[in-house]
């Protein structure tokens, strides 16, 4: 590269001030931007199904009105993260035509099954815990578009979780099968939603270069531990039991020690085996073929709309 532009952004990044669309960067930072902001994006829109399929079947008009205000904040969170992809040259359906191609990821916590109403509410209390403690950071993160983004989805996470706890404490109240369910819950989503953060540090290629570019403010295995931190206490209160016999907290790191997640699941999973893999993509794939005469539809009309203004 040019040297007083490769000696600008490495300025730019050293005073943690924003790289813009418009600014001159590295091809190695565009791409891994584009990767980490599409497979974000990815996530928020492949996430809408796991809870989606609760929506006819909420106990409650205000937990239905609650469930899909939440879902629908996910399409929008999916929206201006493939706007922000857009600011570094990508293009959104090609990158819909990677996800439903199975060439580009997305998280692997939305592999799992939702089997009852109270995995809506560990949902919110654990996925969305578990965003927020990522999120939070990338808010500083050194592409604009991407950190500008973040904010308003962090505000918007803060409220999921927060239904999500709520919903739990209204079924901890109530009767003994609705605690069984919480917990059964509990079981099935605290590890698949610890290796949300991805793998160790030291089996994490893309870190060290993510890191030194401020994209990512800290390590993956720095913000497991966070939310296992913040977590542990909210258990507690709300009366439901961790899945982790060695989850305990170790005075002098000042931090809870846990039990090591199990990676071959983990691997298994992004590489497409997990228990709905098929299905998500299934849905996503027809969802976005009988969406094409929208997408038509407004293709005509924009060419229209721009033959008339020409005249
Ligand atoms: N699942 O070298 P690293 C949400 C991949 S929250 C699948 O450590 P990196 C809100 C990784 O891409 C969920 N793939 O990678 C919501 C890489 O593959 P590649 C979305 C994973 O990028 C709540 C390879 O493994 N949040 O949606 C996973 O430095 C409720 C090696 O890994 C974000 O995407 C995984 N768990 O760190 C919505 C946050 N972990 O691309 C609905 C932004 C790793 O080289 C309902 N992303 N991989 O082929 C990030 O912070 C980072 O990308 C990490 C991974 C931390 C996920």
């Amino acid at each position: 590269p040019p040297e007083p532009l490769q000696e600008h952004f490495d300025a730019t990044i050293a005073h943690d001030r924003r790289i813009e669309p418009r600014d001159w960067m590295p091809d190695g930072y565009r791409k891994t931007l584009i990767r980490q902001i599409a497979q974000h994006a990815h996530s928020e829109i492949i996430g809408m199904q796991p809870e989606g399929e609760w929506i006819t079947r909420a106990p409650s008009l205000r937990r239905k009105a609650i469930l899909f205000a939440k879902v629908q904040d996910e399409a929008g969170h999916g929206l201006y993260l493939y706007s922000a992809a857009e600011t570094l040259g990508a293009d959104r359906a090609d990158l819909t035509e990677r996800l439903i191609e199975g060439r580009q990821k997305y998280s692997s916590i939305f592999n799992y099954p939702t089997l009852s109403f109270a995995d809506v509410g560990v949902i919110g209390w654990f996925v969305d815990g578990a965003a927020i403690c990522n999120q939070v950071p990338l808010c500083r993160s050194s592409y604009g578009p991407y950190a500008r983004a973040m904010v308003r989805i962090c505000k918007e996470e803060s409220f999921h979780q927060r239904q999500g706890y709520e919903l739990l404490m209204t079924m901890m109240r109530g009767t003994e099968a609705q605690r069984a369910m919480v917990q059964d819950a509990v079981d099935r989503w605290w590890w698949p939603s610890l290796m949300m953060f991805g793998p160790p540090d030291d089996a994490s290629p893309n870190s060290a270069r993510s890191m030194a570019w401020k994209i990512k403010r800290h390590s993956n295995d720095e913000l497991r531990q966070r939310f296992v931190d913040m977590t542990v206490p909210q258990a507690e209160k709300l009366g439901v039991t961790l899945p982790d016999p060695e989850l305990r907290w170790n005075e002098e790191r000042g931090h809870h020690d846990f039990g090591t997640p199990d990676w071959e699941e983990l691997t298994r999973v992004i590489k497409g085996d997990g228990p709905c893999n098929a299905q998500r993509i299934q849905r996503r794939r027809s969802a976005h073929e009988e969406g094409a005469w929208v997408r038509e539809a407004a293709t005509a009309h924009a060419a229209k709309q721009a033959a008339r203004a020409a005249k």
